[in-house]
């Protein structure tokens, strides 16, 4: 007799290979399909001190806990098997335990089994969205399922009242103040350019503080305290901690704690332009409908410098070729090479066509399915 099936029960894995992009990824994804479809998701993570940064109700000492309506358990090397969802997610290619693979074979109906891989703007990444792995062992089958721009993809990570949420904020100075209370700073004085700064380490780092100090107009930049903590202090001369300022020139810097996951959010929204990383942020920062300048991820032989190219392709199609050559060039050198005083400058001089610019590409995103909705879909094709 057949059995029927459900889409009730999620499995994630998350393996943090470093900083916090792995986590967020997993951790949002989790907290949508827990929230927007009621569903009961297991989130397994190998590093909760990583995971603790960007959630702080998480307590590292416990192998098993429930936040926000997800279970959270501590994946580590003594993995006892337990019974597979009817959905099992591995993400980023990260490698299912023996035992749990093998309970998913033994399953009266196998789950579907997804591997989320990492996002990218490249043409290829349609072509296999979606395609299936035969397990050379077991009766499984996984889908590769990739994150997108367009719809011929897995789409992005975007809940469903984000874009309200963003309203909402932009809209109450109250929560701004509540904000700027949150991260232990007061606003800017007068009229400044607000900028929020996340990076990996850069060698432009000392160039673009120099160059901003040096600028005609005020500029405020926000800068969560991270690893490129220690290049600010080099800038400045001396430590810093969260909660301080420095001014120099016509820059003022602001240390700021790191916040949780969804206070990043707000901070994005706040400021005119965001520098941004990875890949959460990344996405964030689109969804922001702000400018924004990406630091990606460094990868081996320059992999990277495809990517970053191929996002600057589809991001900058519709900008007139002036504006579409500022936003290359910075991007270029923020990202692989020198930046100097002048590429700043072109690009600031296009600010506000990079501001319509966000905002229509906000939208464009916005009429895309959003990534929690295509894997749901995805997932009951294959039931
Ligand atoms: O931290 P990242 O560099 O992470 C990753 C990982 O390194 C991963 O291995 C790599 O493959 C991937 O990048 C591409 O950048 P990312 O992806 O932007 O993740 C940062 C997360 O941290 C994001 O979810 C936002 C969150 N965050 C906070 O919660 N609070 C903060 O104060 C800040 C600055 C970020």
């Amino acid at each position: 007799m057949p059995v029927s099936r459900s889409l009730s029960n999620w499995d994630i894995f998350c393996n943090v290979i470093d900083n916090y992009g792995d986590i967020g990824v997993c951790w949002r994804l989790a907290r949508q399909l827990a929230a927007e479809y009621g569903f009961r998701v297991r989130l397994w993570v190998d590093d909760v001190n990583a995971f603790r940064r960007i959630c702080p109700e998480i307590d590292p000492t416990l192998p098993l806990q429930t936040v926000l309506d997800v279970e959270v358990r501590r994946w580590g090397a003594d993995f006892s098997s337990s019974t597979p969802g009817d959905v099992v997610i591995e993400t980023f290619a990260c490698k299912l335990p023996e035992r749990f693979v093998e309970a998913m074979a033994h399953s009266a109906t196998p789950p579907v089994w997804i591997n989320l891989d990492y996002l990218s703007a490249e043409a290829w990444v349609s072509g296999c969205h979606g395609l299936p792995s035969p397990h050379p062992q077991y009766p499984l089958t996984k889908y590769f399922f990739f994150p997108g721009f367009d719809a011929t993809t897995g789409g992005l990570l975007r809940e469903r009242d984000l874009d309200r949420r963003r309203k909402e904020f932009e809209s109450s100075a109250e929560w701004k103040s509540a904000f700027w209370r949150l991260i232990g700073q007061t606003p800017p004085a007068g009229e400044s350019l607000l900028v929020s700064l996340f990076a990996y380490d850069n060698p432009n780092l000392s160039a673009l503080l120099t160059i901003w100090a040096e600028c005609e107009s005020p500029i405020c930049c926000l800068l969560p305290a991270t690893r490129s903590l220690p290049a600010i202090e080099a800038f400045v001369g001396h430590p810093l901690l969260p909660g301080e300022m420095v001014r120099r020139g016509c820059l003022e810097l602001r240390i700021l704690p790191f916040v949780a996951q969804p206070d990043y959010d707000l901070l994005l929204w706040m400021c005119d332009v965001n520098f941004v990383r990875g890949e959460d942020s990344f996405v964030r920062a689109q969804l922001a409908a702000r400018p924004l300048i990406w630091q990606i991820y460094p990868q081996d032989e320059g992999a990277h410098l495809v990517k970053l190219n191929a996002f600057l392709d589809r991001y900058c199609a519709e900008l007139a070729d002036a504006d579409a050559a500022a936003v290359r060039e910075l991007f270029i050198a923020w990202n692989d090479g020198r930046l100097t005083r002048e590429i700043w400058d072109a690009w600031f001089a296009a600010l506000p066509a990079h501001r319509r610019h966000a905002t229509e590409w906000e939208k464009y995103l916005r009429k895309q399915e959003d990534l929690c909705s295509s894997l749901v879909r995805f997932c009951r094709s294959k039931l």
